[in-house]
């Protein structure tokens, strides 16, 4: 990794493609950053006035692509500094979020998530609408950015006025990283964003916790299922809203209009991921673009009619209140093992634990009473 600070950790090395996802000139500037160049008369180094809480709340609702880029930045940084500066942000925002429908796309790699979102992302900005593309991907501070620095990297869509491309925070454990991303999308609907895409690699808990954020959750699968069908596929169909089979172009159309009905066969032994909503197979071809529309269409007629049922205010309303379980869990958690004196008896109980000295639940109860004397 280059030592180039305006490049932020989750940046590839090639990752040049992108118009809108990294900033120069938050050095030595802005709120909560350290610096180490005082602001002195005379000093050539242009310092940044520093952005205020209000700052970035204007900046954000007036849609100021460089201020989003910074809010987001704040939120996604492990800093207690910023997160502090970032949740009072955050709070002024709340009241101009929830505007948007939040889109949760997923599939293998190679699926063909990157295409379909380029083109389903370019034919909704066509259309008016302005949509941001999130990722969370737990890996990709190993892998470098897995999803969106993948070879297929949305080029025209980043480039897009109208869309705002945002690669997965790097931020270690699937928790930390649903966190920042949650936070994200709300940033970006203050900003206007009426369509938020969350796009996650289909391999096992990530897609569950970008289900708990989204409205609309949409598989993507490809031909030659067979056998696979029943056990891996079974889970992730349980949560779908629908299932686009993607590159249904040239000599592949016919396997996939086969593997169509053979979904739509299984899908209908399923309870439905959505109360009152069949999820239903489809095919598409990110390359051809056939298809693509029916993709807006089926989440408008699923907005409609969720919307009416009450489904919809009602699954919003839920995933807050389990984001909010959730973030007192984990908050305990991170007390309970940064506590010194837990720490210092981790290993002591251990120890009597594995000579057969204690039982596992005596373990946690004594470990727990060092806790709550310490508080
Ligand atoms: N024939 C065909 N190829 C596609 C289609 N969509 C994507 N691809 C190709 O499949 C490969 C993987 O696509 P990509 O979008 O990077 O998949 P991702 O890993 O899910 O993001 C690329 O070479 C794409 O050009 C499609 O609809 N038809
Ligand atoms: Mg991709």
């Amino acid at each position: 990794m280059s030592n180039d600070r305006s490049r932020p950790e989750w940046a590839t090395d090639q990752a040049e493609g992108y118009a809108s996802h990294y900033l120069k000139g938050t050095e030595g500037g802005h709120d909560g950053m350290t610096s180490n160049k005082k602001a002195v008369a005379g000093n050539s180094y242009p310092r940044r006035r520093q952005l205020s809480v209000d700052d970035y709340v204007k900046g954000v609702l007036a849609g100021n692509r460089a201020i989003i880029a910074q809010a987001i930045t704040l939120v996604e940084s492990n800093s207690q500094k910023h997160i502090q500066l970032g949740q009072e942000v955050l709070k002024k925002l709340m009241p101009y979020t929830g505007n948007s429908i939040r889109i949760g796309f997923t599939g293998v790699p190679g699926a063909g998530k990157s295409t379909l979102i380029e083109a389903f992302g370019t034919m909704l900005c066509d259309q008016g609408h302005k949509v941001a593309v999130l990722a969370v991907d737990p890996s990709s501070s190993l892998s470098k950015g897995s999803i969106l620095g993948d070879k297929t990297r949305m080029e025209n869509l980043s480039r897009n006025q109208n869309a705002y491309v945002r690669p997965s925070p790097a931020g270690g454990t699937l928790g930390g990283v649903a966190r920042k991303s949650r936070e994200t999308l709300l940033i970006c609907e203050a900003a206007g964003y009426d369509v938020i895409i969350v796009e996650t690699v289909g391999v096992g808990q990530s897609e569950i916790t970008v289900r708990s954020m989204v409205d609309f959750f949409l598989v993507i699968m490809l031909t030659g299922a067979g056998d696979e069908l029943q056990g891996m596929k079974k889970g992730v169909m349980e949560i779908a809203d629908a299932i686009f089979i993607n590159k249904a172009d040239g000599n592949n159309k016919q396997a996939a209009l086969n593997a169509r009905a053979e979904y739509n066969r299984l899908l209908h032994f399923l309870q439905p991921a959505t109360k009152g909503w069949e999820t239903q197979a489809y095919t598409v071809s990110a390359l051809t673009g056939e298809g693509v529309p029916n993709i807006w269409e089926v989440i408008q007629r699923y907005e409609q009619e969720t919307k009416s049922s009450g489904v919809f205010d009602e699954r919003r309303k839920q995933q807050m209140l389990d984001w909010v379980r959730t973030l007192i869990e984990d908050q305990l958690k991170t007390r309970f093992y940064q506590n010194a004196k837990v720490k210092e008896n981790i290993p002591i109980i251990e120890k009597l634990l594995i000579n057969g000295e204690t039982s596992p639940t005596l373990a946690v109860q004594s470990l727990l009473e060092i806790y709550d004397e310490q508080n």
